[in-house]
């Protein structure tokens, strides 16, 4: 009897430990798919986020001047580094994909090194996709003026919907 009960705590206690390895379903409309090298995911070999779970993620703003905008914007959007952190994300490299198949690899470096935004919104209102949504890679150029440069450019995608872990 008593083996039965250490058997069914262990059970309990493993039926958690994989609850708290998945991420929660999506709800709304699936604004991002994950795939690649993840550990967390809520779907096959994915990890799709409605905007809700976009939104409960650690969240950061910046104020800067783009290529863009004519004159600095006020961006904001989960942290591209709590994205990762809740897949579980493993490997060197982003790929980045837009709607409209335009991709580019990010180094897993830059989101260490700085606080890099999947921004969702502009002067707080999410950005509709005429207006480069729903996600736009945004570094905080203003703050780190080192990231002014071509390279980081092409790494702003805009119109993401997908992010592949390499
Ligand atoms: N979705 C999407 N994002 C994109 C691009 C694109 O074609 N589609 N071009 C990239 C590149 S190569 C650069 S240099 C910058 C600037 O593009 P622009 O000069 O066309 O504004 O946006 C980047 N983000
Ligand atoms: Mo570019």
């Amino acid at each position: 009897m008593r083996r039965l009960i250490l058997a069914l705590c262990l059970s309990a206690a493993g039926a958690m430990v994989a609850i708290a390895d998945d991420l929660a379903a999506p709800q709304g409309p699936v604004v991002l798919t994950v795939s690649g090298a993840i550990a967390h995911t809520n779907g096959d070999h994915v990890a799709q986020f409605d905007q809700a779970m976009l939104d409960a993620l650690p969240q950061r703003t910046t104020v800067t001047t783009t290529p863009w905008y004519e004159g600095p914007q006020h961006f904001s959007g989960p942290l591209m580094s709590a994205l990762l952190d809740a897949v579980g994300a493993t490997g060197s490299t982003i790929k980045v994909t837009a709607l409209n198949d335009y991709s580019a690899e990010v180094p897993l470096q830059d989101i260490l090194s700085y606080p890099v935004i999947l921004a969702d919104r502009l002067d707080d209102k999410l950005l509709s996709v005429r207006d480069k949504g729903p996600l736009f890679v945004i570094y905080p150029f203003d703050e780190y003026r080192e990231l002014y440069d071509e390279v980081h450019f092409g790494r702003s995608v805009w119109q993401i919907n997908a992010i592949t872990v390499e």
